[in-house]
């Protein structure tokens, strides 16, 4: 069981926790049987956030995306569970919302692909790199969820 456990990095960006999306995302994630094993509330800088966002720094839109993700508080959590990178993807939905499917966080809850609420790593080695980026080892916590024996089977 534990050999197909993965974690992935999820934040709730300014938008979300302004709008007071920050439970019904949660919920989202923890109703479909995911894990939280990390969550604090940041208010990243310019420079975290161009961090958080290196891939993109090529594209015209990187300057006002890491102003945005330093605008305001950020949830910054990460989710255990089988396929939770891939999944987790999945609920959260296209990166434009207007493209995003009904059903999904994006799909559901958002307009604007610059105002999106949610960021989700897109694979297992920038999942491994963004955990890094925003937690400390000790700020992450294993255990064993009495649910799991009926999540997993
Ligand atoms: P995420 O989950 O926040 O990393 O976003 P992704 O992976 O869905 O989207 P990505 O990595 O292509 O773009 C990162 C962020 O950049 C995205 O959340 C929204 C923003 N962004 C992407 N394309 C544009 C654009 O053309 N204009 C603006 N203003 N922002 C953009
Ligand atoms: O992982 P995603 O957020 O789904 O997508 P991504 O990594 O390609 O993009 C990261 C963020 O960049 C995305 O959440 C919103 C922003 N973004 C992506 N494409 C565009 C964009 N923002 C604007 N304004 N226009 C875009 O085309």
């Amino acid at each position: 069981l534990a050999a197909e456990m993965e974690r992935t990095f999820i934040a709730i960006k300014p938008d979300g926790v302004q709008r007071g999306l920050i439970s019904e995302i949660i919920s989202r994630f923890e109703r479909k049987g995911f894990k939280l094993v990390g969550i604090k509330v940041v208010s990243p800088s310019k420079d975290f956030a161009q961090k958080h966002y290196h891939d993109l720094k090529e594209r015209p839109f990187f300057n006002g995306l890491c102003d945005f993700l330093s605008s305001g508080p950020v949830i910054a959590m990460v989710w255990e569970g089988e396929g939770v990178i891939r999944y987790g993807r999945k609920l959260i939905g296209a990166t434009d919302p207007q493209k995003s499917e009904p059903g999904t966080i994006r799909g559901d809850l958002a307009v604007s692909v610059g105002r999106n609420i949610i960021h989700g790593s897109d694979g297992p080695e920038t999942a491994k790199d963004e955990i890094n980026l925003w937690f400390k080892p000790q700020e992450l916590v294993s255990y064993t969820s009495n649910a799991e024996k009926w999540i997993y089977g």
